[in-house]
């Protein structure tokens, strides 16, 4: 079966009440086969609940991150509220969490587990930073992140509730995107990892998303390779003109 082609938007900490009414009018009219493409948008916690009440019901609503558990943790969001709430998807591990809040790969692994464990789905972000890719080391760190995820799933079916978001860190915000063959080029590698380390099922069928300066005018010629399924789109899906043309770069 075809890979469903997948687009999330994730807005970070960016967004209005009023910004998001113009964004989600505009994506309401845009013409977005659903048998042709899946979109999630991930606003801001505080805008989730104005976004769900506004947006078409195709479109999901992701949350940009989760803690582990729920209780006594001033600040965060348990994966069982966010799926009570009656959201369905997660993004894990993006590099800002990474880098700017230190979340380690170990921590990542046991956030995707949470996650699935309440029977949330998960866009799981991995990939190399500007000088591990200089030292060689793209492959190394890809298969480390792999690894942590790995190693918290009890379950091979588990990682049919996975997206897997490829975003080299150097790439991210900084207008610098990767070729489509540099891109293609380490898909192709993360299927090889799953085909070895989990099974060729998994390797064949789970979305394998590219994010770093995706915008209307690259997202076409990135598509079209073979192991790109989509993209994690960040400022570009802050205008709702440039996103939707994003989502519809493999029509
Ligand atoms: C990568 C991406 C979205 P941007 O962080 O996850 O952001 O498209 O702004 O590089």
């Amino acid at each position: 079966m075809p890979r469903l082609f997948f687009v999330g938007g994730n807005w970070k900490c960016n967004g209005s009440r009023e910004a998001n009414r113009g964004f989600i009018e505009e994506l309401n009219r845009a013409e977005l086969p659903t048998d042709k493409v899946e979109v999630v948008i991930a606003p801001m916690s505080l805008h989730v609940e104005s976004v769900v009440r506004s947006i078409r019901p195709e479109i999901s609503i992701a949350v940009q991150n989760v803690f582990i558990n729920k209780g006594a943790f001033t600040g965060e969001l348990s994966p069982s509220a966010v799926k009570d709430f009656g959201l369905d998807w997660a993004i894990i591990g993006h590099s800002e969490r990474r880098q700017i809040f230190g979340e380690s790969d170990e921590f990542v692994g046991k956030k995707v587990e949470a996650c699935l464990r309440a029977s949330l789905k998960v866009i799981a972000c991995i990939g190399e930073t500007e000088s591990e890719r200089k030292a060689n080391k793209t492959e190394e760190v890809i298969f480390r992140q792999l690894s942590a995820i790995k190693k918290e799933l009890t379950r091979v079916q588990d990682w049919h509730h996975i997206v897997l978001a490829y975003e080299p860190v150097w790439a991210i915000g900084t207008g610098l995107t990767a070729t489509p063959d540099q891109a293609q080029q380490v898909h192709e590698t993360i299927r090889r990892w799953l085909a070895s380390n989990v099974n060729s099922d998994v390797a064949d069928t789970i979305r394998i998303i590219y994010g770093g300066s995706v915008k209307a005018s690259n997202a076409r010629d990135l598509a079209s390779k073979k192991d790109i399924d989509g993209f994690l789109v960040g400022g570009a899906s802050l205008v709702a003109a440039e996103f939707i043309e994003i989502a519809r770069s493999h029509l």
